[in-house]
């Protein structure tokens, strides 16, 4: 039975490894409940300002939402937020932006872009949101098939714009922004050790305690 748990430790510190390896776990870049500053776990290094048509995007803190446009009284030609990271951060190859289009009319339809500036280009994603959207929709833009390898991460800007062509009034409000990074090729070994470690200390610990009886 206990060679069955050392198996099963060194295979579980392996799938930890693997499964890293792959970008895991959600980082809150921004809520929205603060007018200033993000209120993530990148608070520390990163700023966030605005882009675009002056007095087009705003933080309400009451709902915990970015505005991106003014409510119905603009035609927005382009809206944005930015995120200056300072130090600049491993590539995040995804970032998962939880976002409604607030029109009532499912044809105002807008683009959504995410727009990551790298050490190594600059990469964008976007999507068209239908109006008519009434709960917040979770938008996934995965940026592992673009970048193709491990980039440093300058800056990220996130912009709602008319479709080309498109007329008539856009309000999107983002909830929040999460990113996912790539570790770095040595945090994933040490998680895999420190996974492996803790198999053999407990297999040792075991067998020691069973000597004692
Ligand atoms: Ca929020």
């Amino acid at each position: 039975m206990r060679i069955f748990g050392l198996i099963a430790s060194a295979l579980l510190s392996v799938f930890v490894a693997s499964s890293a390896s792959a970008n895991v776990i959600p980082l809150l870049l921004d809520n929205y409940t603060q007018a200033v500053n993000t209120d993530g776990v990148f608070h520390p290094n990163v700023v966030r300002s605005f882009s675009g048509f002056s007095g087009g995007a705003n933080i309400n803190t009451g709902a915990g939402e970015a505005r991106l446009t003014t409510d119905n009284l603009v035609t927005p030609t382009f809206s944005g937020l930015v995120y200056d990271f300072s130090p600049h951060r491993d590539l995040c190859a995804r970032v998962m932006v939880y976002a409604r289009n607030r029109q009532t009319s499912a044809t105002e339809t807008g683009v959504l872009a995410v727009r990551a500036v790298t050490t190594g280009g600059t990469y964008t994603l976007s999507q068209t949101l239908p109006g008519n959207t009434p709960t917040m929709q979770a938008l996934d833009f995965d940026f592992t098939a673009l970048s193709g390898q491990l980039w440093t991460l300058q800056r990220l800007e996130v912009t709602w714009d008319l479709p080309a062509g498109g007329t008539g009034l856009r309000g999107l409000a983002i909830d929040k922004i999460d990113l996912y990074e790539v570790p770095e090729p040595a945090t994933i070994a040490l998680i895999g050790l420190a996974s492996s470690c803790g198999g053999f200390a407990g297999y040792r610990r075991r067998k020691l305690a069973a000597k004692k009886n």
